[in-house]
């Protein structure tokens, strides 16, 4: 029987969680980046190879790498983008020489994921993180102050963002730009407000349907390396799956990933199935998009969210929020039965918990608490799953 592949992120030798912990933690495989390598720039054999001797040395595997990024030029067309897609190809060949079998990436303009609190008190006294709608607004409209950001927003919205901001204090606005902009754990860049704008203004010209077609454009250079060099190439999806600050977004749905697909059929293209993404906004049937894109989905991120009427989200826990978690599973060992091969899928945050409350360095959603609980959930569901509905 094929049961998914257990991993976890590992944010290299600085993650203040080991390879041990992650060991002790039940995962078999690591999902990481070779982070001190600057964006767009080739990835040695040997780094690479220092990396995987290390994971493996600690008795896991290194199930994929999250991420190599993109470089913004690539995503506008700008510069020496030629030179950043001949630098990726390149990547890839030397990630498929090491045996790396999977490379994850994203295609969201200037910012990776976007979150309003990272340290939002959840009743039992964790700590998790959440978008609150207004307080995003409040920092589009008053505090970054984008050109034309007004247009953006209902006047009941714009009410609510004015009186949420004049709610805040000095503290209060620091840490919200900072949690807007400075970058996430696994967001390549960091920025102060003025350069954000500047980053922001180079999408002016962009739409979505120009940042699509250099989307395909990328996959239609890098998908028949990746095929040859035997690494699945998986996107992961917008998050939140709604427009953000006026950049545009071209996978916030399933049907965006078909074109995709229409457009690049190679074997290599795929997904990333991030279920608390598509879950932060809108209704995104994710059972259907396991059964519908089976055969490109090489990488899971297993995450339950809480959307609100306001157009807020929260991150639970594995078996509470919006998805039907044992459904996802279901549908997720039926492909891999049919495939007949396990796919990588990491608990994709965790809550800040017990012990990891106390300590000052962590990475938001990335503590070893709360990933725990959450892969021990998600184990001890799909052991039952397998179990009753799979056995032979
Ligand atoms: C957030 C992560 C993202 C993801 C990238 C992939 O927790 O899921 O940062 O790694 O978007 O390129």
């Amino acid at each position: 029987m094929y049961l998914c592949e257990q991993t976890m992120r590992w944010y290299g030798p600085k993650d203040p969680v080991s390879l041990s912990d992650i060991r002790q933690a039940g995962a078999t495989g690591i999902i990481t980046a070779l982070h001190h390598i600057p964006n767009g720039q080739v990835w040695p054999v040997e780094e690479i190879m220092k990396r995987k001797n290390e994971i493996e040395a600690a008795g896991l595997r290194w199930s994929g790498v999250e991420s190599v990024p993109v470089h913004e030029h690539i995503k506008t067309q700008e510069g020496k983008f030629q030179e950043y897609i001949d630098n990726y190809k390149q990547t890839l060949r030397n990630l498929g020489q090491c045996g790396i079998d999977m490379v994850t990436y994203n295609f969201m303009p200037v910012l990776d994921w976007t979150r309003t609190n990272l340290h939002y008190v959840f009743p039992d006294g964790s700590q998790g993180l959440m978008f609150e709608k207004a307080a995003y607004a409040a920092f589009d409209l008053f505090i970054l102050k984008r050109p034309g950001a007004e247009k953006a927003y209902t006047e009941a919205e714009y009410a609510k963002a004015k009186a949420r901001f004049e709610q805040m204090d000095e503290e209060e606005i620091h840490t919200l730009t900072r949690t807007m902009i400075a970058g996430l754990p696994g967001s390549e860049e960091s920025f102060t407000l003025d350069q954000f704008q500047g980053e922001l203004d180079r999408y002016k010209d962009i739409d979505a349907e120009k940042l699509r077609s250099n989307l395909i454009y990328f996959l239609s250079e890098i998908c028949p390396v990746a095929d040859e060099a035997g690494i699945s190439m998986v996107i992961h999806p917008d998050d939140p799956p709604v427009p953000i600050l006026g950049l545009p977004r071209i996978l916030s749905s399933a049907a965006d990933f078909q074109k995709l697909i229409d457009a690049v059929p190679n074997k290599s293209n795929g997904l990333c199935l991030c279920t608390g993404s598509f879950g932060g906004a809108g209704k995104h049937d994710m059972v259907d998009m396991m059964r519908t894109f089976g055969d490109r989905i090489n990488f899971v991120h297993l995450r339950c969210v809480t959307q609100t009427e306001e157009g807020d989200f929260y991150e639970q826990t594995t078996l509470e929020g919006d998805l039907d978690t044992y459904e996802f599973i279901k549908a997720m060992l039926e492909v891999e039965q049919k495939r007949q091969c396990s796919i990588p899928l990491r608990p994709d945050h965790g809550h800040q918990m017990m012990d990891d409350l106390k300590k000052d360095k962590i990475n938001p959603g990335y503590t070893c608490l709360g990933r725990m609980r959450e892969l021990a959930e998600i184990r001890g569901l799909e052991y039952g799953i397998a179990k009753t509905l799979f056995a032979d």
